[in-house]
């Protein structure tokens, strides 16, 4: 067992701690709140970094602190006065280190920003600040002085994903692939539309830009009044198209169930938690956005849904190898979750994109 006491010791934090314990529901990297003894001293985050999906930890952390003091400029030139609650802080270890490694692990600490909540859902009026909040987001990234490495190599490019995929349909690692056979052939029939992005790309008509490459309702800190203080989970930070930050979030906060519903039922594309999103974000980022990536919002809907179908699907094939996951079918059942969220968002493009047309 890690002593996380020893851990967080290694680290220029203030105050004396009190207790650490498990926070959030990410599927990747493990994370901890670290109480602090004293009201006036802050409280912290600390994550042990999941260094198999993660490789270069250097570069993920100079691009986290490059974002984050990029961030932090631009809201103080803004007049912002709430910088402590809108900005991430990363906390060097005591030999100005952006994160420890104890031999085995890699582990990193940010400051705990006060009074602020995440949900798993939202409302519609949430979803506009969240609309909002994202255009502002990104519209602050556009600038960057320094380029950003791909942390991932290749995260949201769909035609690796596929490649991916159909390495772990050929070798059929679990044996589960007769199973989910009928899954399988209905994600291929689908794989020439969902290139299309990297095909506008190679044409130099779709930019990549600053994109947050996660942007699931959960990864936003909120205030009291339901306005995003702040994007948290900064891993994938990196260059990208602007529909694949729109896609994630209306295939999270536009469920009407969850990401792993076991009734399928639930799930549904939720219209007015995607109107309202929309709204807001077409608001704040339609001095920056080309017509082509508006159009495409709908279809980014589309495309997020149907990529993290195949991302759970490719890894119950695999034997569950990249998810956490908390019951042996997980994957499967958030694979038709997923499908099944999908399969509503087709039946809405008509009307998402008729939407959009009304607000430009
Ligand atoms: C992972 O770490 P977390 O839970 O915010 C994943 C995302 C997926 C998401 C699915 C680095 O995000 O890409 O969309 O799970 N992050 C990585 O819920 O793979
Ligand atoms: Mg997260």
């Amino acid at each position: 067992m890690t002593n996380l006491t020893e851990i967080v010791d290694k680290f220029r934090i203030d105050g004396i701690v009190k207790s650490i314990d498990p926070l959030g529901s990410g599927l990747i990297n493990d994370t901890y709140k670290i109480t602090t003894q004293s009201s006036d001293t802050d409280d912290y985050v600390l994550q042990r970094i999941n260094h198999a999906i993660f490789k270069d930890v250097d570069l993920l952390q100079k691009n986290i602190v490059a974002i984050t003091d990029h961030i932090r400029k631009k809201l103080i030139e803004k007049g912002e006065t709430d910088i402590k609650r809108k900005a991430l802080q990363v906390i060097p270890t005591k030999d100005g280190k952006l994160y420890y490694f104890d031999g085995n692990n890699y582990w990193r600490i940010t400051v705990l920003i006060p009074q602020s909540k995440t949900y798993e859902t939202v409302n519609p009026e949430f979803s506009y600040y969240t609309g909002k909040a994202f255009g502002e987001f990104q519209a602050m990234l556009v600038d960057l002085p320094e380029p950003l490495g791909e942390t991932i190599p290749k995260f949201h490019n769909m035609e690796f994903r596929l490649e991916s995929f159909k390495e772990a349909i050929a070798s059929n690692k679990s044996g589960r692939l007769e199973k989910v056979q009928w899954m399988v052939d209905e994600l291929l029939k689908r794989s020439d539309e969902m290139c299309k992005a990297e095909r506008l790309y190679r044409e130099g008509k779709l930019p990549k830009r600053i994109t947050h490459c996660d942007t699931k309702v959960n990864n936003m800190l909120f205030d009291e009044n339901g306005k995003v203080l702040c994007v948290i989970d900064l891993d994938t930070t990196m260059p990208g198209f602007v529909l694949s930050d729109f896609g994630d979030f209306i295939r999270t906060a536009g469920n009407t169930g969850k990401e792993d519903d076991k009734n399928l039922d639930n799930v549904n594309l939720n219209m007015d938690i995607f109107r309202s999103f929309a709204k807001g974000y077409i608001e704040s980022a339609r001095s920056f956005l080309l017509p082509i990536e508006i159009e495409n919002l709908p279809y980014g809907a589309k495309l997020l849904t149907y990529m993290q179908t195949v991302r759970f699907l490719t890894d119950y094939i695999d034997g569950d190898c990249y998810y956490k996951i908390q019951y042996p079918e997980h994957n499967w059942q958030r694979s038709q979750a997923q499908f099944k969220l999908l399969q509503s968002i087709e039946e809405h493009e008509k009307e998402m994109q008729n939407y959009i047309q009304s607000l430009i």
